[in-house]
């Protein structure tokens, strides 16, 4: 009898796995292995990248059986960059890199069942890169997922395993697979040995592995490199010995690495060295490591993430900084700018600085990594935030001049142009800690290559590659459907349930995780305590950044400023942003703004609430290990939500002294 049970179990396990995935199908991330068809190939060209591609098709084809697809390399002006063009039997590039994302594309959409005949596909940015916060001992900044799959994993993190080589090869070929070309390999806050011979070392065997896949390898920089590593007594960038070392750097680098891409600097701000420290700007010191770089078609991406101690309001500091140094920089120096103003909050308005600059060619900076919304532990898809600011209208050049088109070259005709994400990548089994954080990794690629493409595209091509095998797919539009929703309002979920209506910045220090509206300690910097930007009282709440209050709404160009400066007419998402509101004033619905605070609060829990019982529902549509990993994961959520919810209002309510309302989930 126990021997019958037995065989039915086992028989009923193989049954499950025939119908759905495994979970380690998973950390193959959306590249799923499929029962390819055969398919033949011809190839006008041949080369690492090539053979990729060609190796790609042959694993992954669905189409016709034995059918002939052709890879030519094309002039067609049509194809721009390392774009492509889909044919019937054909994938046409100007560059092999173009063929192998052709054949990534092909790829997708026959596994997607989407058209594939005369598609052709340019990327809005040049360069589309990942910045990882990885420091050389293995820690990573603001990383959940892990230690770095680059440094420290060894006693003196210089080791290379074959382990590692194959890691660093999935790394590469998932990064291709969605159009990103450019990866930094250290954190901004960077460790000056990082340029020292050995570490180069390494640098080169990374970027051995990542070429084929057309990812080139970036490095921070320490501004005091000369300095620390290099024995001179200062690091001053008009310093002749100090101009010297640097070329002799990028001279040693690019012996090591010809195709090197060049370098990103943090400097002058949150204690890291820089120019200032020697009376210089910005300017100079970026300069000098443009010219230094120059000669081998290096670039600089200088970070705009500049702010002082000071009681100034933070978010105005870099523009300021900034704006009197446009059109100086040298040709191959890029700013690199923060969506926001502040510093990757649930929400801001964009930052100004995108609007700003006439003669300086500047790039976006998204968070991948989650910060400030959750770490890896809530699931927040982070496309829509993304799609917000790309979408959003500086009025640069009038109206229709986004922060898409202010970046993509369309309002400046340059093509040196660049977007980075800060990476949510780890040593995690799963690569970035949450399985639905993959998402936002496939969304900034996505978006990185297509600035117009819609979040709810991104969420649908990523589940369906994510979790549904061939027989499924066509079957489970239930499943897509629930948990599409559940990513699409995931972000406003956390923005309700952390900071709505514009207020920003009430994280606990340090971690970033939970609440801290209360904070405050008088030896802590004006700037980095809490309460400096939400400013409660019992006048009402919000920072005020008008033209009464410290003016940041004149760095945006009309009729912005004025829409922003104006309570009636500035947009309800960011009134308490640009704003400090009497608890008693009427929104447009009717509710007084602490009613409305409250019941804002109470419905971004209930949302996540609601994502539970989704996800529950979908039970055995996929593997159970990943459908209980986010259930589990879903439930810190909802807890994580309702502690919010709970300190932020018995915190306000001091000061608005009103009833929280009834109709609301009553504090835990
Ligand atoms: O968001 C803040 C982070 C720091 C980070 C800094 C930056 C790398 O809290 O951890 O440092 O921004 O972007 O430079």
């Amino acid at each position: 009898m126990a021997y019958i049970k037995r065989i039915i179990i086992v028989a009923l396990l193989m049954l499950n796995q025939a119908t759905v995935l495994k979970a380690e199908d998973g950390h193959a991330l959306w590249l799923r292995n499929h029962s390819a068809i055969k398919v033949n190939i011809s190839s006008t060209v041949r080369s690492a990248t090539v053979d990729l591609a060609i190796a790609e098709l042959r694993n992954g084809w669905l189409g016709k059986e034995n059918m002939t697809i052709k890879l030519n390399l094309t002039k067609n002006p049509s194809i721009k960059r390392d774009g492509f063009q889909l044919e019937e039997t054909a994938i046409n590039a100007r560059t092999e890199l173009g063929l192998l994302y052709g054949t990534y594309e092909l790829l997708r959409r026959q596994y997607l069942n989407l058209p594939q005949r005369n598609v052709i596909s340019n990327p809005s940015y040049s360069r589309r890169i990942l910045n990882h916060w990885d420091n050389l001992d293995g820690s990573i900044e603001r990383g959940y997922a892990g230690s770095s799959i680059f440094w420290g994993n060894t006693a003196n993190g210089l080791n290379i395993t074959n382990q590692d080589r194959e890691k660093w090869k999935a790394y590469a070929r998932a990064n291709a697979s969605i159009g990103i070309n450019g990866a930094v390999l250290n954190n901004v806050n960077a460790s000056a040995k990082i340029l020292s011979p050995a570490y180069l070392e390494k640098v080169k065997a990374i970027a051995e592995s990542l070429r084929p896949y057309g990812i080139k390898t970036y490095l921070s920089v320490n501004f005091s490199s000369p300095v620390l590593i290099g024995k001179l007594k200062k690091a001053d960038p008009l310093d002749p010995l100090v101009k010297q070392w640097w070329k002799d750097k990028a001279a040693e680098i690019y012996k090591l690495i010809p195709d090197f891409g060049g370098f990103l600097v943090k400097a002058n701000s949150e204690g890291q060295p820089g120019p200032q420290d020697y009376g210089r700007t910005h300017v100079d010191g970026a300069n000098m490591l443009a010219d230094a770089l120059a000669p081998f078609n290096g670039i600089v991406m200088w970070r705009a993430f500049v702010y002082n101690p000071s009681p100034e309001d933070r978010t105005k500091q870099a523009y300021k900084e900034f704006l009197p140094l446009d059109g100086a920089f040298k040709k191959n120096v890029i700013l690199q700018v923060k969506n926001g103003p502040l510093d990757f909050q649930p929400r801001e308005p964009f930052s100004p600085l995108f609007g700003a600059m006439s003669d300086t060619p500047v790039m976006p900076e998204f968070q991948i990594t989650q910060e400030y919304l959750g770490a890896s532990r809530q699931l927040v898809f982070l496309s829509t935030l993304w799609e917000e600011c790309l979408n959003s209208d500086t009025y640069k050049n009038g109206k229709g001049s986004t922060v898409a088109a202010c970046t993509d070259g369309s309002l400046s005709k340059t093509d040196f142009t660049a977007i980075a994400g800060v990476a949510n990548i780890g040593n995690d089994v799963n690569w970035t800690g949450h399985t639905f954080a993959q998402a936002n990794w496939y969304a900034f690629g996505r978006l990185a290559w297509n600035n117009k493409l819609e979040s709810k595209t991104i969420a649908e091509e990523w589940l369906k590659q994510t979790f549904l095998d061939d027989k499924e797919k066509k079957t489970d539009a239930n499943f897509i459907k629930t948990i599409q929703e559940i990513m699409l309002d995931s972000r406003e979920a956390a923005v309700d349930y952390m900071m709505p209506l514009g207020l920003h910045h009430i994280f606990a220090e340090g971690h970033h995780y939970g609440p801290a509206p209360w904070f405050s300690n008088d030896k802590i910097r004006p700037d980095w305590t809490s309460v400096y930007y939400h400013k409660a009282d019992t006048a009402g709440i919000g920072f005020d950044r008008t033209r009464s209050g410290s003016d940041a709404v004149d760095q945006y160009h009309e009729p912005l400023s004025s829409t922003f400066n104006s309570l009636s007419s500035c947009p309800e998402i960011y009134l308490l942003w640009f704003h400090h509101v009497p608890w008693s004033y009427r929104l447009k619905n009717g509710r007084d703004l602490w009613t409305e605070l409250c019941i804002r609060y109470d419905h971004g829990v209930q949302q996540v609430r609601s994502f539970q019982k989704n996800w529950d529902k979908i039970k055995g549509s996929i593997d159970s290990e990943r459908f209980a990993e986010v259930q589990s994961k879903l439930r810190t959520q909802s807890r994580d939500a309702q502690i919010w919810k709970d300190a932020c209002l018995l915190y306000f309510q001091q000061f608005s002294r009103r009833e929280i309302p009834f109709e609301i989930e009553r504090p835990v």
